[in-house]
């Protein structure tokens, strides 16, 4: 057994003891068949909900369904609300963030599909949103590439994954890289107040020693690798620090209680991924060690120690679209998770 597979058993019975202390609590948690309302609907009153509009961030009760369509929509924004958690979990709020074109969406498509082949039930509580998934997956699957990201920020992936009645509930932002580089436009982000854990994209060839090494062998690839022009950095982190402070009331802070997921991406170009250790040994502090060493090679290794000076916690990732085991593309969407849902209880 690897270590991830050994903690994300740990994982579980974390899940199971949550779900245990929920039930016995009562409050929102699920009561019998129709707990899929629970968020929502508490006897005659509708809880507050999250909205999950990155633009948005209202929490309220939502207003009924309109006319058009059957899902209860944000009061603010209309954004379709969640359907309400089997258990009543609240959502933790991830982000992921990265430079235009570092794979962001490619992993995160991935990963969720990573999720859904257990041990997890996955569901989608925003109706439509598995249907998208399927269509991204199914295309990423066929050699297509995902759509650019917008700018704007839009409505979060919501999913709730479950082992039996035990189970969690994330909201993950994805971003439009092209937003990181200006704090001003991460601002228009309202929600990343409430981020518990950010996963951070890093394209290798947006390094320069990477790129310098290997970008006349990249650039005509295909299927086109595109590049980023650089990689997640110290620009990137110095606009995520100004947008907190604004946007958490101007609280200065040395160190965040935001956990940061750092993953390495498109490490099957060039068989770049075979130093980081072989997936059937690997674990994901063995994978940790050899990234912050790899980076280190590469000349990037002040974002090590600038997450570390900002952020409460950080982790390396190496991801390939068919990794397996501490390589697999879930590994830092669990990890995420876990660690804003810990973040929470402090
Ligand atoms: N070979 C390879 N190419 C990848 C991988 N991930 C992404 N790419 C390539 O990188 C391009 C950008 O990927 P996206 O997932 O759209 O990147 P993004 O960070 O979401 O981009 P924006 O939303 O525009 O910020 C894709 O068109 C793919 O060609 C990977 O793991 N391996
Ligand atoms: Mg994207
Ligand atoms: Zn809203």
């Amino acid at each position: 057994m690897t270590a991830f597979a050994g903690r994300a058993r740990g994982a579980g019975r974390a899940f199971e003891r949550e779900g245990q202390g929920r039930r016995e609590s009562g409050g929102r948690a699920a009561q019998g068949g129709s707990a899929s309302m629970a968020w929502f609907f508490t006897g005659r009153e509708r809880a507050k909900v999250l909205c999950p509009n990155g633009l948005c961030g209202h929490v309220g009760r939502g207003a009924p369904p309109g006319a058009e369509g059957r899902a209860h929509v944000c009061r603010k924004c209309r954004q379709a609300l969640p359907r309400g958690s089997r258990n009543g979990a609240e959502p933790v709020v991830v982000m992921v963030v990265g430079t235009h074109w570092c794979g962001k969406t490619s992993w995160l498509v991935r990963g969720i599909g990573r999720l859904s082949e257990g041990p997890y039930e996955l569901e989608f509580p925003i109706e439509g949103q598995a249907e998208a998934w399927r269509a991204l997956k199914g295309g990423l699957d066929c050699g297509r590439p995902v759509p650019a990201t917008p700018a704007v920020p839009g409505a979060a992936w919501c999913i709730d994954f479950f082992k039996g009645k035990a189970g969690r509930r994330a909201y993950v932002h994805d971003t439009g890289g092209s937003d990181e580089g200006d704090a001003a436009v991460c601002m228009r982000y309202r929600i990343r107040g409430r981020v518990g854990a950010l996963v951070a994209g890093v394209d290798p060839f947006g390094i320069p020693a990477v790129w310098k090494k290997h970008g006349p062998a990249v650039k005509d690839m295909r299927p086109a690798v595109r590049p980023s022009r650089e990689a997640f950095g110290a620009t990137q982190v110095s606009s995520l620090l100004q947008a907190l402070e604004t946007l958490r009331k101007g609280r200065r802070r040395e160190r965040w209680e935001i956990s940061v997921a750092v993953v390495l991406t498109k490490l099957d170009v060039l068989g770049l991924g075979r130093s980081f250790g072989d997936c059937a040994t690997a674990t994901v502090e063995s994978v940790d060690l050899a990234c912050r060493k790899q980076l280190e090679q590469w000349g990037y290794g002040n974002l090590e120690r600038l997450l570390e000076a900002r952020f409460c916690r950080s982790v390396f990732f190496a991801c390939q679209p068919t990794g397996a085991g501490a390589f697999s593309a879930d590994a830092p969407l669990v990890w995420a998770v876990e660690e804003a849902e810990s973040i929470r209880k402090r």
